[in-house]
């Protein structure tokens, strides 16, 4: 009866033994991976740095009304109001910040396709409100 499971006890030992000695991804790193390599090369780098772009909203405009960007390049917009609180609204862009006047309010965009895009206002800020507005043009590269 014993002798009959002895090749499955072997078989088993085989496959923990195999299993074992196989080295993992964890204990060849050290010997594989040069000393002098900095840590940071293993880490994604942007292509490019973000654009800073500034704009200033006051009654009833924004300064530039006009932002033109290449698909795929990132940007980073300032925006500063330069009398009372305003609104920046790009729907299309899916962005949307209230611009106070003490202080930068930062939005990051990387625009992904190439079209004009609208931008408002949408804190109302008098009469003249609705006409505050401008457009964001994504061109191809
Ligand atoms: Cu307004």
């Amino acid at each position: 009866m014993r002798a009959q499971f002895a090749p499955c006890w072997v078989v088993i030992v085989l496959a923990v033994a195999c299993t074992s000695s196989r080295p993992s991804a964890s204990d060849s790193a050290p010997t594989s991976v040069p000393t002098n390599t900095p840590v940071a090369a293993k880490v994604p780098v942007p292509s490019q740095p973000a654009r800073v772009i500034r704009i200033t909203a006051k009654k009833f405009e924004y300064s530039p009304a006009r932002i033109v960007l290449e698909k795929g390049e990132p940007v980073v917009l300032e925006l500063v109001s330069l009398d009372r609180k305003h609104g920046f609204a790009a729907p299309d862009l899916g962005l949307r910040a209230d611009i106070d006047p003490d202080h930068v309010t930062r939005l990051e965009l990387l625009p992904r396709k190439v079209g004009t895009f609208e931008f408002h206002c949408d804190v109302f800020c008098g009469s003249g409100h609705e006409g505050m507005e401008g457009e964001i043009v994504v061109e191809e590269k």
